[in-house]
Formats: C-alpha cells, sequence, structure tokens
C-alpha cells in the first residue's frame, strides 16, 4: 500500500468502522461494525485477564490534591490533563481531574482496602476512557485525546519477587492476546527517559505499521513502592511489620484495534481475523429467476446451520450484481465467502473463497460435515494472517553494525533496527536527534563489542525506529 495514512483514514469510513467528523479533535464515533470488532476484541482479552484479576470501576474524575500527590507521575502528564473546573454556573472548590489514567484514582482506595498481607495480592482492572490533550499530530485509534477503550490492570503485591512475577504474567496474557489477533509485536525494556512517569522500569509492545513506523501497542509497568510510599499503601506482615507493598500496572488501548486493521489490512480493505469478525461468513445466493426458490431454500437452511454451531454468519440476498457484493465484503474483511448457485446445487457442491489469500474452492456439500469444514478453514485463516504478519515484523527488523548501516536502513527500508549500545542515557539521546528515531528499549541478550553510536563498550541489544 502507497499510503499508510491515507489508506488507514479511508478504511475506517468505507469498512464503517468509525466516523472522524466528531466535531472535537482527537474524538471519534465508534459505528456499529467498528464496535462490534472492538467487543469482541475485548471479550478476548477479558476472557484472559479474567483468569486471575477481578474487574472494577473507579470514577473518571480525580481531585487535583491526589493526581498532585506522585511528583514525578503529575510531571509526566501535566501537558495532557483536561479539568473540569465548574459546576454548572459555580467554580469548584478544588478542580478535577478527568483521568489520564487511573493510578492517582485507584490507589488512594487500596491504600484503605490493604491491611495486612491477608488483604494481598489484588489484581484487578477496569476497561474505561480515559483522557489525554495530547499535542502531537491527533489519528483515530492511533493518538487519540479520548481513548475510548483503555483496559488498565492494576496489582498490589507484599513482595518484590512478587510484583516482578506479575510483570512477567502481564507480557504473558498480552502475548496470547496479540498472537490470538494475529498481531505481531517486539517487546523491549523502555530507556530510563521512555518510561512511565513513577515506575521502576516499562516493558513495551511495539508492532511495525505498513509503513515502516513503529507503533507502542502496549506497556506492563513495575511500580516498585514509589506509588504505595505516596499514596500509603502499607500492610502488616507476617511478623506484625509494617512494609510499603510493591505494585504493577500495564494497559492497552485503541491502539490495538488500528494495529488489528493494519497488520492485515491490503489495497481491498480489511482482512478480518475470524475471531473478532462481525460476519466470518457470506452467503451469496447466485440466483437465476426460475432457479430462485431452489437456490435460496438451499441457502437459508445453509445459513441456520452455520449460526447454529455458533459461526457468524449473513446472508446477502440484495437485489444487486454479485461482484458489487463481493467487493462490498471484501473491503469489510469478513473471512471466508460462501457462493451458491444452480449448477453447485446440482453438482453438491458449494464454493468458498477465503480472503486472506482469495483462494477458491469447492467444497463437496455433506449436511453432517460442514460445520467443520468451514471452521477448518476459518482456522487456517487465523493461522495464516498471524503467520503473515509475524513474516512482516521479522522482516523488517534488521540487525546493524555500524553508525553509517543504522542511517542507511533507517532512511531506506523504515522497520526495526537491532544494534549494539552502551546503555548510557546521554548517548542514546544522540542517537535519537542524530537518526532522527527513537530508541524502543533493550533486550536482554549477550553482546560482544562496541557501541555503535559512541564506541565505549556495548552493553545491551537495543531496538531503534522511527514511532508513531
Ligand atoms: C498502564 C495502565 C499507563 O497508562 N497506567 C494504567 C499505565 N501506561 S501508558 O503506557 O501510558 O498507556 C497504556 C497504553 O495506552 C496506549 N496509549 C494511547 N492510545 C491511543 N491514544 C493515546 N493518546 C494513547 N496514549 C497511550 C499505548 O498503547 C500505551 O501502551
Ligand atoms: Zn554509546
Amino acid at each position: 500500500m502507497k499510503n499508510f495514512s491515507e489508506w488507514f483514514h479511508n478504511i475506517l469510513e468505507e469498512a464503517e468502522l468509525m466516523d472522524a467528523r466528531y466535531p472535537v479533535k482527537g474524538m471519534s464515533v465508534w459505528l456499529p461494525r467498528g464496535f462490534k470488532i472492538r467487543k469482541y476484541s475485548l471479550q478476548l482479552l477479558e476472557k484472559l485477564l479474567d483468569k486471575e484479576h477481578e474487574e472494577t470501576l473507579f470514577p473518571m474524575l480525580i481531585p487535583e490534591s491526589e493526581l498532585a500527590k506522585e511528583a514525578i507521575h503529575v510531571k509526566g502528564f501535566e501537558e495532557e490533563v483536561y479539568w473540569v473546573t465548574k459546576g454548572g454556573l459555580r467554580e469548584l472548590n478544588e478542580q478535577l481531574a478527568l483521568r489520564p489514567t487511573s493510578e492517582t484514582a485507584m490507589y488512594p482506595m487500596f491504600s484503605l482496602w490493604v491491611r495486612s498481607h491477608m488483604d494481598l495480592p489484588i489484581k484487578v482492572y477496569q476497561t474505561v476512557n480515559t483522557f489525554r490533550y495530547e499535542t502531537k499530530h491527533t489519528r483515530p485509534l492511533i493518538r487519540v485525546r479520548e481513548i475510548t477503550t483503555f483496559n488498565e490492570s492494576h496489582t498490589v503485591h507484599a513482595t518484590e519477587e512478587e510484583a516482578e512475577q506479575q510483570v512477567q504474567t502481564g507480557i504473558e496474557i498480552y502475548k496470547e492476546f496479540f498472537d490470538a489477533l494475529g498481531i505481531a509485536y517486539s517487546i523491549s525494556k523502555r530507556p530510563e527517559w521512555d518510561k512511565f512517569p513513577g515506575s521502576k522500569y516499562t516493558m513495551a509492545f511495539d508492532t511495525i505499521m505498513p509503513d515502516g513506523k513503529t507503533l507502542q501497542i502496549g506497556t506492563v509497568h513495575n511500580l516498585g513502592t514509589t506509588f504505595a510510599k505516596t499514596f500509603n499503601i502499607q500492610f502488616e506482615n507476617e511478623e506484625g511489620e509494617h512494609e510499603y507493598a510493591h505494585q504493577t500496572c500495564y494497559g492497552l488501548s485503541d491502539r490495538v484495534i488500528a494495529s488489528l486493521i493494519a497488520a492485515h489490512g491490503d489495497e481491498k480493505g480489511l482482512k478480518l481475523p475470524p475471531v473478532v469478525a462481525p460476519e466470518q461468513v457470506v452467503i451469496v445466493p447466485i440466483i437465476f429467476k426460475e432457479k430462485e426458490d431452489i437456490v435460496l431454500n438451499f441457502t437459508d437452511k445453509l445459513e441456520q446451520t452455520l449460526k447454529t454451531a455458533g459461526i457468524r454468519t449473513i446472508q446477502d440476498k440484495r437485489d444487486i450484481r454479485p461482484g458489487k457484493k463481493y467487493y462490498e465484503w471484501e473491503q469489510r474483511g469478513v473471512p471466508l465467502r460462501i457462493e451458491v448457485g444452480p449448477r453447485d446445487i446440482e453438482n453438491g457442491s458449494i464454493v468458498t473463497i477465503r480472503r486472506d489469500n482469495g483462494n477458491k474452492e469447492f467444497i463437496d456439500y455433506d449436511e453432517n460435515t460442514i460445520t467443520q469444514t468451514i471452521q477448518n478453514i476459518l482456522d487456517d485463516i487465523t493461522k495464516e494472517l498471524k503467520t503473515a504478519s509475524n513474516k512482516f515484523q521479522k522482516e523488517k527488523t534488521y540487525h546493524v553494525e555500524t553508525p553509517e548501516q543504522v542511517k542507511k536502513t533507517i532512511n531506506k527500508k523504515g522497520g526495526i533496527i537491532t544494534c549494539n549500545w552502551c546503555g548510557n542515557t546521554e548517548c542514546g539521546k544522540d542517537m535519537e536527534e542524530k537518526y532522527d528515531i527513537d530508541i524502543l528499549g533493550t533486550q536482554e541478550a549477550q553482546v560482544e563489542g562496541n557501541c555503535v553510536n559512541c564506541g565505549e563498550k556495548a552493553q545491551h541489544k537495543v531496538l531503534i525506529s522511527k514511532t508513531y
């Protein structure tokens, strides 16, 4: 695709996912089709989280005094906070922030809930909207000012080891989630200057978009005891002594939907993994005048059979050219199309066309096995979509060894570059400026040799790219 930004913008409209014409910058409307994709994505995520978290719901407004308590945290967000200053005509005594994230809404309450080690661990999540007055160029789903789908998990633990373990668990859950959606990712530890404000460290998921720039699609933070100290989250241990709790938090946003669209889409439009597709199968009856009844009897029954088996199926009986129907459903990303005409019924077969690779197949129709046959094709589509996006991410990740190669690769090819790095902040920031890129973070690896930028002894394998 030649111009990803343009393609992305058009597809939201053409596939009827979102309407970006809402008269507030950075805020858009979810249309029914988009909302269904969002709903199925969330169901998948929440099913994974529900294994060990509980769902909660905290208020959207945060008193200024609470937001301001954690100095580093508030510093990180001060330029992005929307404020409610009036109730009707009256000035409020204390202004209230629209949550940019919910640490400072939740943790004063955690402080009340946690008394003894028996109260720990706490593992909760919520799916809410949050507000960030972003100053960089806003784009639907990718950089928004109302994050409408903010899924945030927060955990509290008695020990540092447990919190460390939870970071791994958070990463595993997100991996499983992205894998199920076929979204490829690279995980790295953000550099000091780019970690979540107030955290000990941040682990981030980045996916390469079709234009070669990366998008951060999820983050897992170890908060250490910083917030526990600020909000006084203390517990009595088994010896009767008071200790500060160890915390983690992790979050995802509308960007998951953006990357889902970007990872699989093509010139024809959307390609949806069956798990989140509003319609998994569309049946198009090919109707000729005198054979109409025969065909529709067949396709009605087929529709019913697939629906009963739990496959989201629709039948397009509109009186328009089949070609127009194909075009529309392909654009909307329906994973599988079934065509049935009088000739097919005579031959005892149906025709299937896969959205992922366009493959057309004649399938012998057997009432008893048809749902399994269709399910198998859908499963294969899921697998192939994931394979393709993993392949893309891998092919667009380059290891380089010299500064010249860094420059050449980033400008020519985009994607993610890995190289040796000393780990020093000054050197890192120098690289960011010099090459006009971002340091995504470091990965654990045995490194030999010197830093690609300053020549000092290398300490890390570092990932760099242009970013959204
Ligand atoms: C973790 C959850 C947090 O806010 N507090 C609770 C922690 N982390 S974060 O990295 O700041 O945000 C989590 C994820 O949200 C996405 N994101 C956005 N998506 C769309 N528009 C935005 N303006 C925006 N800002 C952040 C990122 O994917 C990020 O990883
Ligand atoms: Zn260096």
